[in-house]
């Protein structure tokens, strides 16, 4: 006998930073995709691909939007959020629960065009004081959207995100699994390695290092268990090499000790990290060199 089998496509949208990437690592179990309090840590669209019982969820993370900046890699990178809503099963929409902005209204208005059912995520949670506080804006998201769900959760503390996949999972087609049931996504191994690079990065440096600064693998390859990673940090000026190095090499020392325990977690083995940094200028507008990087996708 033939049992049934439930598979789609679910794409988490909204404005950067409401915790999009968080609650897709949340929902997995695993850190897959780069959080930061930065807005432009998620530059690619990702999936992360759940399998429970006879059900498989294959989420979207989105970079998100950037209004009112025109450089190439914002144009690039607000592609791949439209392309998020479309053709896909169902989309869940990620709010903050007090701070309402332009951004936010821009995802309203994609919304509106798309046919898919929508569930409205209030996140953070954690951070209100009242309930009486709870987005003024509910009430106008229901009458704009009229989503099918209102879920408040908490993606950072694992609140209520059980009953958000048990209404994900109701939405999901009858159909053959896309991916083998032990998949979570469909990234390679290196580039996951060099997320997590550029999240440290992003950490240590906050506002000093702008994402005008990208990470290459140029070795991934194991000796019995030990898993040797090179990684090169392109930046655009030899000023921001400098402010990576640090002060006789703390920084990027940090950096790597960082990044390292979370890839010897990661892939469960000794890692010896190589961290390199170059300077390639002007990349970040040139369209050209961000295809030769991939962005294009
Ligand atoms: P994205 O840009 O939408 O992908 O947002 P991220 O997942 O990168 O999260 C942005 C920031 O919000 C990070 O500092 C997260 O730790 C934080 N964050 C995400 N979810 C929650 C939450 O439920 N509660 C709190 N307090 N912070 C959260
Ligand atoms: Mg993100
Ligand atoms: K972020």
């Amino acid at each position: 006998m033939v049992e049934s089998t439930q598979c789609g496509y679910v794409a988490i949208v909204g404005r950067p930073n409401v915790g999009k990437s968080t609650l897709l690592n949340h929902l997995i179990g695993q850190k897959l995709s780069i959080t930061s309090r930065k807005p432009q840590t998620t530059r690619h669209n990702f999936l992360g691909i759940k399998t429970e019982n006879n059900t498989q969820m294959i989420f979207v993370d989105t970079p998100g939007i950037h209004l009112g900046q025109n450089k190439a890699i914002n144009r690039y990178m607000n592609k791949a959020a439209t392309t998020a809503f479309k053709d896909v099963d169902l989309i869940v929409f990620v709010v903050d629960r007090l701070a309402w902005t332009a951004e936010d209204e821009w995802v309203v208005k994609q919304l509106k065009n798309s046919s898919s059912p929508v569930i409205i995520a209030v996140n953070k949670i954690d951070q209100l004081e009242s309930k009486d506080a709870l987005l003024p804006h509910l009430e106008f998201l229901t009458q704009e959207l009229n989503p099918d769900h209102v879920v408040p959760i908490s993606a950072l503390r694992n609140n209520n995100l059980e009953r958000l996949e048990s209404l994900v999972a109701q939405y999901m087609p009858e159909g053959q699994f896309l991916f083998p049931e032990d998949q979570i996504t469909d990234r390679s191994s290196r580039f996951i390695a060099a997320e997590i690079v550029r999240e440290k990065i992003t950490r240590q440096l906050g506002d000093e290092l702008p994402y005008q600064m990208t990470v290459e693998i140029e070795e991934f390859s194991y000796e019995g268990a030990l898993l040797t990673i090179s990684a090169l940090i392109l930046v655009e000026r030899n000023g921001q090499k400098r402010i990576l190095i640090g002060e006789k090499g703390e920084k990027i020392k940090q950096i790597g000790q960082q990044a390292r325990m979370d890839l010897e977690s990661l892939f469960d083995t000794k890692v010896m990290l190589n961290l390199w940094v170059k300077i390639k200028s002007g990349w970040s507008d040139d369209e050209r060199a961000l295809r030769s990087l991939g962005y294009n996708d």
